[in-house]
């Protein structure tokens, strides 16, 4: 059988990664995919999640914190270099997996993952020939147009780190009030009206930064375009999900691995 088409979930602290990877394993479950969900983050406390393989039954935050005597912070890096020593036992566990889908949630703090040499080492040791990374835009931040731009730049940041082809997806959307939800979308859709917005937004423009940064996101431009999801009401999941079938396969729907009638 064909290795698994992964999926990273990335973003901020609290940007929605665990609900959405929760929300598009059950939207993949009733549309007859199958989903292996790897916890890789050694601090998620969510009851809800129940990974199939978690990486705390190898690392635990609360643990490194105790035995190491280190803060939330200090912990996370130390657990990211002691979780790379472990990939093979990951993947040892995942291998009793056999799903059309991988869904990796990960840890919180994006500098801390997305930063470090050993969470590349994880990544590539973990990703096989069809995988991708989604980066969550946290509506709490996309709303300003100087958050868009900073969420922007940190999701061409984790593209550029993991050399993985990478989605944007603005999270929560159920909490948006539609007016500034097409606001937020229309800078996606168009970087003249972001630098519109951006420039209205700084009360002294500086000129010559934010011409750079418009160069800058003009050149990014392929890579804004969001999609709009909400693990709450299930909007979006299918767009989701037909983003990442174009990214992996050009746009081919995979075989449900059910046939309908095998669905409960
Ligand atoms: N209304 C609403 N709230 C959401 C949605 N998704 C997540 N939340 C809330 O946002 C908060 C953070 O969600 P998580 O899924 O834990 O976010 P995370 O990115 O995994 O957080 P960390 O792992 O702690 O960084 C929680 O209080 C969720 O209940 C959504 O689609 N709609
Ligand atoms: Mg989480």
């Amino acid at each position: 059988m064909d290795e698994p088409q992964t999926v990273y979930f990335t973003g901020t602290a609290g940007a929605g990664k665990t609900n959405l990877v929760t929300a598009f394993r059950n939207y993949l479950k009733t549309s007859g995919y199958d989903a292996t969900v790897l916890n890789l983050d050694p601090g998620n406390e969510s009851p809800d999640l129940a990974p199939d393989v978690d990486i705390r039954e190898w690392v635990r935050l609360s643990e490194v914190m105790e035995e190491h005597e280190l803060g939330p912070n200090g912990a996370q890096v130390a657990a990211a270099d002691m979780i790379a020593l472990k990939v093979f036992d990951v993947k040892q566990a995942l291998s009793e997996f056999r799903s059309d889908y991988l869904l990796v949630d990960t840890p919180g703090q994006i500098e801390l993952f997305a930063f470090r040499e050993a969470s590349r080492a994880i990544v590539d040791a973990l990703s096989g020939e069809r995988s991708l990374i989604t980066f969550l835009f946290d509506p709490a931040l996309a709303k300003t147009p100087n958050g868009f731009v900073s969420l922007l730049l940190l999701s061409a940041t984790v593209e550029f780190r993991f050399r993985l082809p990478t989605v944007n997806v603005l999270t929560k959307t159920d909490l948006v009030v539609p007016e500034r939800l097409e606001e937020i979308l229309g800078w996606s859709d168009e970087p003249g009206r972001l630098y519109d917005a951006v420039t209205r937004d700084v009360a002294t423009p500086d000129l010559a930064l934010s011409t750079e940064l418009f160069r800058a996101m003009e050149a990014l431009a392929p890579l804004a375009t969001l999609i709009p999801t909400s693990a709450r009401s299930g909007v979006g999941l299918e767009n989701l999900y037909r983003q990442f079938q174009q990214s992996f396969s050009g746009g081919d729907d995979l075989e449900p691995s059910h046939s309908p009638e095998e669905r409960e």
